[in-house]
């Protein structure tokens, strides 16, 4: 048996913060790139990027032959995504706003084979990529990949327990922009707000029972740290087009104090 994908399931289980970028641009030329800054992993955003299935495809290609994981954010929590990003050679997939219990149901329905899940067979670059036979792959995918409920509405935060006690999810992801929303009934974003703090601890509490990975979308050292200190481990770091901002704007910074 050759290697397989990014064994991301055994890197997450380290317990040591694991810190990917978050694309939205449709590009495998960028991605190629992104893959190589100094993050562990790739997530491609499929609901608010504009990035569809054959874009991802090649992108995902090229995140893997960087060496890093590549993560997809599915346009919603529709059946058909998950299959398809774990096909092209996704290690894992996070679903936005997963409310219930048997929409978890349905998500890992669509992520796992059986007999967790009913994943269909149809494994093209995933299958070759890994090096086994197919039923090796058959075998080993439901540990090889992984699967991210999002926790992201009052009415999720509300179901959590039983979201994060569905038989094989592997991690809950908390989007703390839709979250803080909600919470305010839209007054505002404010990820480090007492409330948002207050349900990101529901949430890691949760996940911890379950044996579950505590993820969230960061975007900044302060919000990273702060969920590191309620026990996440798992984040999108960094969003490609505000790199691009952020290393322009002090690019900019340091001419004008010349
Ligand atoms: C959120 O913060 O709501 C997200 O979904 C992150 O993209
Ligand atoms: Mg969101």
């Amino acid at each position: 048996m050759s290697a397989p994908q990014f064994d991301l399931r055994s890197r997450l289980a380290t317990g040591e913060p694991f810190l990917f970028s978050w694309m939205s641009i449709p590009s495998a030329e960028l991605a190629a790139q992104v893959a190589r800054l100094p993050f562990e992993g790739v997530a491609l955003d499929m609901q608010h990027g504009v990035i569809g299935f054959s874009d991802a495809a090649p992108m995902i290609a090229a995140i893997n032959a960087a060496g890093r994981p590549a993560i997809v954010r599915t346009l919603w929590n529709s059946p058909e995504i998950p299959g398809q990003a774990l096909d092209a050679g996704a290690v894992a997939v996070i679903a936005p706003m997963v409310n219930t219990r048997a929409q978890a149901e349905l998500l890992v329905r669509a992520s796992k084979y059986p007999p967790i899940g009913a994943r269909s067979w149809g494994g093209y670059t995933a299958l070759q990529a890994s090096g086994l036979s197919p039923g090796e792959y058959l075998r080993e995918a439901n540990r090889m990949t992984m699967v991210f409920a999002m926790v992201e509405t009052v009415e999720s935060l509300a179901n959590v327990e039983e979201i994060a006690a569905t038989p094989g999810l592997d991690g809950l992801f908390v989007g703390p922009s839709d979250l803080s929303i909600t919470l305010s009934n839209g007054a505002g974003i404010d990820k480090l707000g007492a409330h948002t703090l207050a349900a990101m601890e529901k949430v890691a509490a949760a996940a911890k029972k379950n044996g579950l990975v505590a993820g969230a979308f960061g975007g900044s050292a302060d919000v990273m740290k702060a969920y590191m200190k309620i026990g996440f481990t798992f984040f999108a770091a960094a969003v490609d087009v505000d790199l691009l901002h952020v290393g322009a704007a002090a690019l900019m910074k340091a001419m004008r104090e010349v």
